[in-house]
Parts: C-alpha cells; sequence; structure tokens
C-alpha cells in the first residue's frame, strides 16, 4: 500500500475562515501565496508520509484521546516562521485563554509515540498559517514581505472555538495542497 502524507489539524468555524480570507486578500500576491480558506486550518502533529495501513490504527487513537468539552482560542498577531529573517510562512499566532491546547497537543502526541507513530518532533507553536512565501524571490523581495509583515495591521475578530480535530491527508500537486479527512472527532461542547 502507499504512504499518505498525514496530519493531524484543528478545524475551524466557517465565520473564522471567511475573516481570515478577507484579511488574506491584503496580502500582495507577487510575494505571498494565501492558503484556500477551505485549507486554513491549527496544526496538532505532523506525520508526513506515513503507510495507509495505520490509518485504522490512527482514527482509534483519536476516537480515545481524552479530549476538553471545548477550546477557547484566539488568532491575532501576524507570525513569521520559522523566523522573520528567514521566513518562509507568514502565520498568525494562536492563543488559548481558558489553556487546554498545549495539554492537547501532547496526549496527542504521546499517544503517537506509545503507538510507534513518527511526527515532526518540533515542539509544537500554536498558529495558523495565512499564507506561503514564494520561494524564488529576490533578497529585495523578501525584504518587502517582511516590511509588509511588521505592518500588517492585528487580525481582529475575537474568541473562537474549534469544532473538531480531523487526521487529514494532504495531497500536493502543482495546484496546492488538497486536504482530505481521513477521520474527525468533534469537541462535545460544539455541533
Ligand atoms: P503549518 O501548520 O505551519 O501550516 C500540512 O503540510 C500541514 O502540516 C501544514 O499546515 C504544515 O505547516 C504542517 N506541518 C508541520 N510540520 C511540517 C513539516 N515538517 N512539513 C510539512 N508540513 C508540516
Amino acid at each position: 500500500m502507499a504512504d499518505l502524507r498525514l496530519f493531524f489539524s484543528l478545524d475551524l468555524p466557517a465565520r473564522l475562515k471567511e475573516a481570515l480570507s478577507r484579511y488574506q486578500r491584503t496580502l500582495p500576491r507577487s510575494l505571498f501565496r494565501p492558503l484556500k480558506p477551505e485549507n486554513l486550518h491549527i496544526t496538532l502533529a505532523f506525520l508526513g508520509d506515513t503507510p495507509e495501513e495505520e490509518v485504522p490504527h490512527l482514527s482509534r487513537l483519536l476516537t480515545d484521546l481524552p479530549l476538553p468539552s471545548r477550546l477557547v482560542l484566539t488568532a491575532g498577531r501576524p507570525l513569521a516562521l520559522p523566523s522573520l529573517s528567514r521566513i518562509s510562512v507568514l502565520t498568525l499566532k494562536v492563543g488559548n485563554p481558558g489553556g487546554g491546547l498545549e495539554d492537547l497537543a501532547s496526549s496527542l502526541r504521546e499517544a503517537l509515540l506509545d503507538t510507534g507513530h513518527s511526527f515532526d518532533p518540533k515542539p509544537f507553536k500554536a498558529h495558523l498559517t495565512l499564507a506561503y512565501l514564494h520561494r524564488s524571490l529576490s533578497p529585495g523581495e523578501r525584504e518587502e514581505a517582511r516590511e509588509i509583515i511588521l505592518s500588517l495591521p492585528p487580525f481582529r475578530f475575537g474568541r473562537f472555538s474549534p469544532e473538531s480535530i480531523t487526521l487529514m491527508q494532504s495531497t500536493l500537486t502543482p495546484a496546492g495542497s488538497i486536504f482530505t479527512p481521513l477521520a474527525t472527532r468533534s469537541f462535545r461542547g460544539e455541533p
């Protein structure tokens, strides 16, 4: 069986995705490649290429994962990753006024480790990716992108709650990534 490119994500409410999409429109397309609204999400763990036969185990792991009944999050300050000097993605920093997000990411990652699944080991840093920087930019264009990021107003939306966690497949195509949900679990406090 083939390998699938997998990750676990938090799914965002439609109204938030619409507001993010309006915010993305202020970014010049000559420098930034915005994520499609339907692809906006918060990554909890990135597994990368994973044998297809592991999907049922990973779905079960999601079913058994202890979930808070609801998470309360915010998205506000623009955050260049991995850093402003080496920026490859423009994200928004995600806040978690009520707590619970770090614990959720840790429990998921521990459950993955316990069951022998590997994932990108970079520590969890709560963020929401808005756009990728084009790869072939000149130093001048990269500087322009940095200045745009520094002058961006904060994204103002208020608090929101993700509706569910999804085991997502990402298929890379020349026209961008296509995300396909393989298993989803709703938070109890959400519809
Ligand atoms: P992001 O969360 O910063 O946007 C699918 O590629 C998703 O998994 C993207 O949202 C991506 O980054 C996230 N991701 C985390 N670690 C990754 C890695 N090492 N390679 C590719 N994507 C990764």
